[in-house]
């Protein structure tokens, strides 16, 4: 690779420490919220938006994907402190303009900070850079999108385009947007799906034969046992801890398996509720587990060999041998494999005491209606979708799934990233639904599948492909292995982002650029409507209430209809007529897609509708109809006497590539994030103090990795582990370090050197 100034620039900041929070929201939630609205948004429009977010007829918050009540909405809006940063980010006033890439050249932005991007205010009209310029220019749209048109027409297989989806993305554009790049020719969809839940959707699919959760809100609420894995919901969700609150008040339990003590895991103020604040939170956690990374397959495995124990003691009564002999096989097979882990190399490894596992095994054995929750902490492992198999496993024991107050719950990231893959944004499709596509559209769908995120980068890499086209998302920060990545997305002629602020993708081309400016959740569009699917498979409407930014930018659906009537010469898709009447898209959408019957009137119902999931209904689409336990091999994640296990985090103030603000309030971390968490003994092991520079390598297949100039900060947090934030720490993630059967990047688990600079 060509030695190169650091993709993401280095800060040299020294903030502040204070003592992390041992609980989450409260005033100071409310208290922040209200001074992200203040700095970016005019107090009307603030008030009008935040009454109508997450409300039936209002609009989805674009912040995570955590679903709304059914009904009991607060009146103050079903909003959270992280919700309103996401929305002030979007609903900011101020704009770019072409003064400012006159006086900026690109070379100058890309030594901004990503903090520094995003306040530079929302994208005002389409830009285009050329070949060999280092300036943006403004282009008109129908220009850019000749451009592009002739473009792609210009490349000899459409596979050597490449089409990324983030996960904000609505049902409606989504659809459009999957048919046209099929209608193109290629499969090369990848979408920030690959990245995230991924390995849920392997591991859910291969053992359930569904890839998606099968819980509901009021399943959370009747829980009576709930364990968290991997997540941290009072910076992610938010919204969760509300949920988690009601299942204590009926009496649930819960346990967190967490590397880290996050605040919102151990105890909850419900900042919309006054007297919850002044009288003190509810604890959440019953049971914390401070295991090392990725030695989450271990700790179940653990509890999964003593809940089998018990068992047998007390007369077969502890594991539901109805559900396993009606509903699933290969119990035995396991239970053999249980035989042989060696319980105190489990707890070893795990670093959970014996006492404390057991008493983790004594929640599952004396409950029925339990639910694992898991985010990012188990799926962006080498071996994620075995970790999904093990939650599989112990559920299953438990026949806890497809019952009140049971079963699986993925919470998912980005708001409608569940919804872009109902719709067909997948690398991977099957047969029937390209059958259908070509039945009701006449053309010949590619069969082959297209590339993911990984691949997508090597193919690029490899220049294989010439064309990159962004449907929204940071595919430079939020891919693995930055300067890899850079230099892949470098060689691309041309590189197109339908988005609406500047970030650090825009920036990366050495050739083309194109910046198409879109509209976001928040903004009227033309009296149309969109819809969006939540973690939980509910199907709701999305209105935005706030006038768009300008008369310029264009709805993410207009965009693809526009780009779709000039490239597309055949009259055999109205494109321009789905442009100007949604409804024509969800008609589409009810032919193609199951579950969707009616659809144009179910998505008018205040609270939207259920998708089919036959996992609630016990009901197991597999080979044979059986859900499967199945045998997954321990990880190899032993550390060499150096070597430390790093996970890369999201901060407080960020929204993945988006950085909001630079504190980490409930970790007490201010004004900085270039930032490395280390237990107080290993940093004195290695003669380290408090804000101590470091530079930290990784090694995969003997090739090195590095991030430079990190802060040392002392944490609590399990020895040999260590944890940074995403995305300053992803060039140590190597391209091929990811899960061969998801092909998720392993962002929670790289072996890493410590070096004083
Ligand atoms: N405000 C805000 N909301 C968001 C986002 C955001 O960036 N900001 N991002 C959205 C998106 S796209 C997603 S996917 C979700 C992400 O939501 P999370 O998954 O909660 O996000 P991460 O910060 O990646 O946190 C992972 C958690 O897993 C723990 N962890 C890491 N490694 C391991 C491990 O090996 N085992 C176990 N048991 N735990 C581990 C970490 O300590 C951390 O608490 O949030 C969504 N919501
Ligand atoms: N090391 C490491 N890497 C990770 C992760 C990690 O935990 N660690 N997490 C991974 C995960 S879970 C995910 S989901 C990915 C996220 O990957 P992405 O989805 O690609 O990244 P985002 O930061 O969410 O994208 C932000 C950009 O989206 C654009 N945008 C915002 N709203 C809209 C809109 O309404 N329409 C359009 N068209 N554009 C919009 C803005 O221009 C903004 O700059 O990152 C992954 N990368
Ligand atoms: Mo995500």
């Amino acid at each position: 690779m060509k030695e190169n100034k650091p993709t993401i620039p280095i800060e040299e900041k020294i903030g502040k420490l204070t003592k992390p929070k041992d609980f989450a929201a409260g005033i100071p939630a409310l208290n922040s919220s209200i001074s992200q609205i203040a700095k970016y948004m005019k107090p009307g429009d603030a008030v009008t938006t935040m009454r109508k977010l997450n409300q039936k007829g209002g609009f989805d918050c674009p912040g995570c994907a955590w679903p709304d009540p059914d009904d009991d909405r607060s009146s103050l809006g079903e909003y959270c402190e992280n919700g309103v940063k996401a929305i002030a980010e979007e609903a900011t006033k101020k704009s770019l303009s072409e003064s400012f890439f006159k006086e900026n050249s690109i070379s100058e932005l890309r030594k901004k900070s990503d903090f520094e991007l995003g306040k530079l205010g929302r994208i005002n009209q389409p830009y285009f850079k050329a070949n060999g310029e280092d300036t943006f220019k403004p282009i008109d749209w129908k220009a850019a999108l000749l451009h592009i048109s002739n473009k792609l027409k210009g490349l000899d297989h459409p596979d050597k385009a490449i089409f990324y989806t983030s996960g904000r993305t609505s049902n409606e554009a989504a659809y459009l947007y999957q048919l046209f790049v099929r209608k193109y020719g290629t499969n090369n969809l990848p979408d920030c799906s690959n990245m995230c839940h991924e390995s849920s959707g392997v591991g859910l699919g291969k053992t359930l034969g569904i890839g998606k959760g099968s819980v509901t809100l009021l399943d959370i609420h009747q829980a009576e046992l709930i364990m968290i894995m991997g997540q941290n919901p009072g910076t992610n969700h938010p919204r969760m801890l509300s949920a988690l609150e009601k299942c204590k008040q009926n009496g649930g339990k819960i346990i967190s398996v967490n590397p880290l003590k996050e605040a919102g895991l151990v105890s909850f103020k419900h900042p919309q509720k006054v007297s919850k604040v002044l009288l003190g939170g509810t604890k959440i956690t019953d049971i914390y587990c401070q295991v090392n990374i990725n030695s989450d397959i271990y700790f179940l495995k653990a509890i999964m060999k003593l809940l089998i124990g018990y068992d047998e003691k007390n007369k077969h009564k502890i594991l539901d041998y109805n559900f396993i002999n009606d509903k699933t096989d290969g119990w035995e097979a396991l239970k053999t494999s249980l035989e042989e882990i060696d319980i105190n190399e489990c707890s070893k490894a795990c670093g959970i005491s014996l006492e404390k596992l057991e008493k983790v095994a004594k929640l599952f054995a004396t409950n029925e209606k339990i639910i694992i929750c898991w985010a990012m902490g188990l799926t962006q492992h080498l071996n994620g979708a075995y970790n999904i198999q093990e939650v599989v496993n112990l559920l299953l024991m438990k026949g806890a799934i497809g019952k009140p107050g049971a079963g699986t719950c993925p919470v998912r990231g980005h708001s409608n990233v569940q919804g872009d893959r109902t719709m067909g944004i997948w690398h991977k499709p099957g047969n029937d639904f390209l059958n259908k596509l070509e039945e009701r559209y006449h053309f010949k769908p590619p069969a082959d599948h297209g590339v993911g995120v990984v691949d997508a980068i090597k193919t690029l890499y490899e220049e294989k492909a010439a064309v990159l086209f962004c449907m929204g998302g940071n595919l430079l920060n939020a891919s693995p292995d930055t300067e890899y990545t850079a230099e892949a997305m470098r060689k691309a002629d041309l590189i197109v982002n339908v988005s609406t602020k500047l970030n650090r993708t825009h920036l990366v081309s050495d050739h083309e650029s194109i910046i198409l400016p879109c509209r976001g959740r928040t903004e009227i569009d033309d009296g149309q409507f969109v819809s969006v699917e939540n973690s939980m498979g509910i199907v709701h409407k999305s209105e935005g209430v706030l006038p768009p930014f300008n008369k310029i930018i264009k709805s993410e659906v207009s965009i693809i209809c526009e780009l779709a009537d000039i490239l597309f010469t055949d009259a055999s898709i109205p494109w321009l007529k789905f442009a100007s009447n949604y409804d024509l898209i969800r008609d589409e959408i009810e032919a193609i897609i199951p579950g969707f019957d009616n659809y144009n009137k179910k998505v008018r119902q205040p609270a939207g509708f259920y998708l089919p999931n036959t996992a609630r209904e016990q009901e197991f689409a597999t080979d044979n109809g059986k859900a499967h336990f199945t045998v997954n091999p321990l990880p190899a994640c032993l550390l060499k006497e150096n070597e430390f296990a790093m996970m890369t985090i999201r901060s407080h103030d960020q929204f993945n590539t988006t950085i909001y603000g630079e504190d980490d309030r409930y970790r007490g971390i201010k004004g900085m994030r270039r930032i490395v968490f280390m237990n107080e003994e290993d940093m004195k092991n290695l003669g380290l103090k408090q804000f101590d520079e470091v530079n930290l390598y990784s090694y995969f297949n003997e090739e090195e990795r590095s991030a430079l100039q990190f802060k040392v900060i002392p944490y609590d947090i399990p020895k040999k582990n260590i944890a940074t934030y995403f995305p300053e720490a992803n060039s140590l993630i190597h391209i091929n370090a990811y899960d061969k059967i998801s092909e998720t990047p392993s962002s929670k688990f790289t072996k890493v050197l410590i070096k004083r600079t």
